[in-house]
């Protein structure tokens, strides 16, 4: 059975964060040296088990001040993981394969696959428009999260002083991409205003109590080596892994800005009153919920705030309402939560949706709008999300949702209209993208979207080991 003490803890359950730094590194040429000091990390890693115990020691604490009629007290929290490009694995001299194509060739060659822009030269080579720090190779990623900038920028401190110690460099940092939940009630909340982090697989055997909607995967489609560890683009092969790949998980780590002014004047210029197409309900079935987190599916016509915070009622849907696989009265097609996650547009074809899902742990970066950015409609600071999701494989989860759904205007298929790009995170190049059904009045029209507002800005892909693993294989 899994024991949590051996799996990273952002995997199964999340560090908790309201910071949260992603250091990028390259390893130095004293790989020896690199070696012997990870090995000095390695009980600084948050395993799952550490997590678990935080959480209750967090929730035991507001229930204690609760009852005192005090705020809780600060908990002074701090979370470290650590993973590796394939870079990185060929530069530690780590030759076994870990059997993920779209790994071993890494994201920036996976980047025009996944729809980014960029520009083609005249060999043919393509180059997306990514920041430079994202095209040079980097070999690893540290995740440090915690409850402040100061406790998460010492703890990066300390990881960086085990690593380098005076003239002694055993690791530099690429770059440092720092990520910072949201203020005051859009705590929760990504940069466009809807709630996130919702629907998330359960974990067989692992979340025992799963919410009512909440679908159970086996664990192999979140670790490798676990039930169900299989190539779904090749009939279910099992995949072949090292023994050292056991309770790992793959992480993409996508660098996303959004252009929050600019899609907040196109949901005002596109909606249609006379129609009853209100700004917040495009903007809703754009995302596929309401910004309060209630499903359109469930509440198709009015928000429902109540709902959309309620575990027992915000992920207890399928697109399976009689009207729901022909029609767009409640959903459209391409929404982002229906392209992410389909439900029974496949289900009820019999096609399994269990290998897609990914567990999903982000976070936002950059400030609120500025008063200058809402005046004049137009970005003027960085903000979006770093995205980051685990699986037990990039080429059935991540790569798969967005290439093959996401950016696929025919998906979902056996539809009477052709449902066009994620409305959310679709990708074209520099092509131009569209939907249809927006309106709930007039399905059949398609909608062009001006642009991207969701910006791909760099990533990587990465193998998260198990401290089993990172102590007999990687460290020293
Ligand atoms: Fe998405 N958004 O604000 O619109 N996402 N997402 N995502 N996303 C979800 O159900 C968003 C991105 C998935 O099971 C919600 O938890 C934004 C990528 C999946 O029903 C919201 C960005 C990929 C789900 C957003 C972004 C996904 C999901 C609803 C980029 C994968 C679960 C909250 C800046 C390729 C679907 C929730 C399900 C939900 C938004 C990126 C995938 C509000 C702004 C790149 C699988």
């Amino acid at each position: 059975p899994l024991n949590p003490a051996n799996v990273q803890g952002d995997i199964l359950v999340g560090l908790p964060k309201k910071v949260q730094h992603y250091l990028f590194f390259q390893i130095d040429n004293d790989v020896t040296s690199f070696r012997k000091r990870l090995g000095l990390l390695i009980p600084l890693i948050t395993t799952t088990a550490q997590v678990q115990d935080d959480r209750a020691k967090i929730s035991a604490n507001k229930e204690a001040a609760a009852k005192e009629g005090k705020a809780p007290e600060l908990l002074k929290l701090s979370g470290v993981n650590i993973a590796f490009s394939q870079f990185g694995l060929t530069k530690l001299g780590i030759t076994d394969n870990v059997g993920d194509t779209a790994f071993v060739e890494g994201q920036l060659k996976d980047s025009q696959n996944l729809g980014d822009a960029g520009t083609t030269d005249a060999q043919g080579n393509f180059t997306p428009d990514w920041l430079p720090a994202f095209k040079n190779q980097i070999h690893g990623l540290i995740i440090i999260s915690g409850d402040s900038e100061l406790t998460v920028s010492a703890t990066q401190a300390t990881v960086m002083a085990i690593f380098n110690i005076g003239i002694h460099i055993t690791l530099h940092e690429v770059t440092t991409l720092k990520g910072v939940v949201r203020p005051g009630a859009e705590k929760g909340h990504e940069h466009f205003g809807f709630l996130d982090g919702i629907s998330q697989p359960a974990v067989k055997e692992f979340d025992t109590k799963p919410n009512p909607g909440q679908e159970t995967v086996r664990q192999g489609v979140i670790l490798c080596g676990r039930e169900n560890d299989v190539d779904a683009n090749n009939n279910n092969t099992p995949f072949v892994r090292p023994p050292w790949a056991l309770d790992g998980s793959f992480l993409a780590l996508r660098y996303l800005f959004q252009l929050v002014p600019e899609f907040n004047t196109f949901l005002t210029q596109s909606a249609d009153p006379t129609t009853g197409l209100s700004s917040d309900l495009l903007g809703a079935r754009l995302v596929g919920r309401w910004k309060s987190g209630a499903p359109v599916d469930v509440f198709p016509l009015q928000d429902n705030p109540e709902a959309g915070t309620d575990p027992s009622q915000n992920n207890n849907f399928r697109y399976d309402f009689p009207d729901d696989q022909q029609t767009q009265d409640r959903c459209p097609f391409a929404a982002h939560t229906r392209k992410t996650n389909p439900r029974a547009d496949l289900e009820d074809l019999n096609i399994s949706t269990e290998s897609r899902r990914i567990i999903r742990r982000g976070v936002q970066f950059g400030p609120e709008l500025t008063p200058a950015e809402i005046s004049s409609g137009k970005t003027i600071e960085q903000r979006g999300l770093i995205f980051a999701a685990y699986s037990g494989s990039i080429t059935n989860g991540f790569q798969f949702v967005q290439h093959s759904w996401a950016d696929n205007t025919g998906f979902p298929i056996n539809k009477p209209v052709t449902p066009g790009f994620d409305a959310i995170i679709g990708q074209n190049g520099n092509g131009p993208r569209s939907l249809s059904g927006a309106n709930p009045k007039n399905q059949s029209a398609t909608l062009a979207l001006p642009a991207n507002w969701v910006v791909p800005k760099g990533g990587e892909y990465f193998f998260s080991p198990s401290i089993p693993a990172l102590r007999s294989t990687f460290a020293l």
